[in-house]
């Protein structure tokens, strides 16, 4: 799902004539009450951006059946029984076994990080007095349609609670934490997330870090594969999450939309998927049948980890908040590179013939001091444009 200008993923958007006319009485009411409460808001379309069209194949790089066998041969190494099929839930993880059984092999629900943040105290009271004023990047779903819109939080705080299955609202704001110490300081490291080389990028085309999301009842992500094939964390605070979690190797059975880009300065490919797997459209797409895939339901005070490389979907059953991240990293920064340079960032012949024997970081380095300045100057541009289109600004 997510995200926005710099590094995230856009709402899937669609237009479907015949159930525009079928709720079109429903949307009405709809409408008639988001309007009463839309009435003090003052909303400011955020930018759309058009993917850009290449004729390059999309499909990512990644060997899950050497990440299985490897996952199975460091078992060995652990006394305890470990699930092979669902999502574990894990506490006092050591990074070792972590780097050994799941990152970049198989989803983790960490249970004993998100409660010995501060920000595990975090409650909707408190969000609504400290910036009940100030504007957040949210979407809001009608029907078939979805919308980027920027609003004051106080607006959809007022809303939350009248949301329906086809009327909702999610805020996915990338820089309401960052841009707010007093906040971000609340999110505390983990041992999980420490090794990043995303901190070596220039802070124009880096990805953001502590995106807000704040969804309603009803509120989803579509189905997608994380930018750059980077893996993800996601921290609830409150509320509940149900996810659907796709191993690597189904892309065929999942009708990815073909020829996506990212449209990022950094550019990359787009991996999404139109199929809403929580309400499946088993005549449009009847492949998915075939799929196979991992549902888990979390909790406040959990952290799910989803490896590189795995389509994923959300379905907040009740208000959640929640607060995701991503981590490049020695066990998935060769497909991240690899995106940056499939998606034609800079050329493969620029690179130094020595290239893969180069430590990963200082591989990170090279790729970064090689890119063309103009990225850096659209990242500057874009990430600015980002902040004044929530503010409500329009920069010149
Ligand atoms: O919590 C969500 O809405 C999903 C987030 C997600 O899929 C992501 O950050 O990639």
């Amino acid at each position: 799902m997510k995200k926005s200008s710099k590094n995230g993923l856009k709402k899937a958007r669609g237009n479907n004539t015949k159930s525009v006319l079928i709720w079109a009485p429903l949307l009405v009411v709809i409408s008639i009450s988001l309007a009463v409460l839309w009435e003090d808001l003052n909303t400011t379309k955020t930018e759309k951006k058009l993917p850009i069209q290449t004729d390059k194949h999309p499909e990512y790089v990644l060997d899950f059946q050497a990440a299985l066998k490897e996952r199975e041969e460091q078992l060995k190494k652990y006394k305890h029984d470990l699930q092979t099929t669902g999502v574990e839930r894990r506490s006092n993880l050591s990074l070792q076994e972590f780097w050994d059984l799941y990152d970049a092999k198989w989803p983790v629900i960490i249970t004993d990080v998100v409660n010995t943040w501060p920000a595990s105290k975090w409650t909707t009271e408190f969000f609504n007095l400290t910036y009940g004023n100030e504007n957040v990047a949210t979407s809001i779903v009608e029907g078939t349609t979805s919308e980027g819109f920027s609003v004051p939080l106080h607006g959809f705080i007022k809303y939350i609670n009248y949301a329906t299955p086809t009327s909702w609202m999610y805020v996915m704001d990338e820089v309401f934490i960052v841009s707010r110490p007093e906040l971000h300081k609340q999110i505390l490291p983990s041992i999980y997330t420490e090794e990043d080389f995303f901190k070596l990028f220039p802070k124009e085309i880096r990805p953001w870090d502590c995106m807000l999301l704040w969804g309603s009842a009803y509120s989803q992500s579509p189905l997608h594969i994380d930018p750059y094939n980077w893996t993800g964390t996601n921290a609830v605070i409150k509320g509940t999450k149900k996810w659907k979690l796709f191993p690597p190797g189904q892309d065929h059975l999942l009708y990815v939309i073909p020829e996506a880009m990212c449209g990022f300065p950094l550019e990359c490919y787009k991996y999404n998927s139109p199929i809403n797997t929580f309400a499946p459209d088993q005549t449009q797409y009847p492949l998915y049948n075939l799929a196979t895939y991992i549902e888990v339901e979390q909790k406040a005070g959990e952290m799910l980890i989803i490896p590189t490389g795995w389509f994923h979907q959300v379905y907040n059953t009740e208000e959640t908040l929640a607060i995701s991240n991503q981590v490049m990293n020695r066990n998935n920064y060769r497909y991240v590179l690899k995106e940056i340079l499939k998606a034609g960032n800079l050329l493969h012949k620029h690179l130094p013939d020595n290239f893969h024997n180069l430590s990963p970081k200082h591989q990170v380095r090279i790729l970064m001091s090689l890119l063309p300045k103009r990225v850096l100057q659209e990242g500057e541009k874009r990430s600015q444009d980002y902040i004044n289109s929530i503010k409500g600004q329009h920069s010149t």
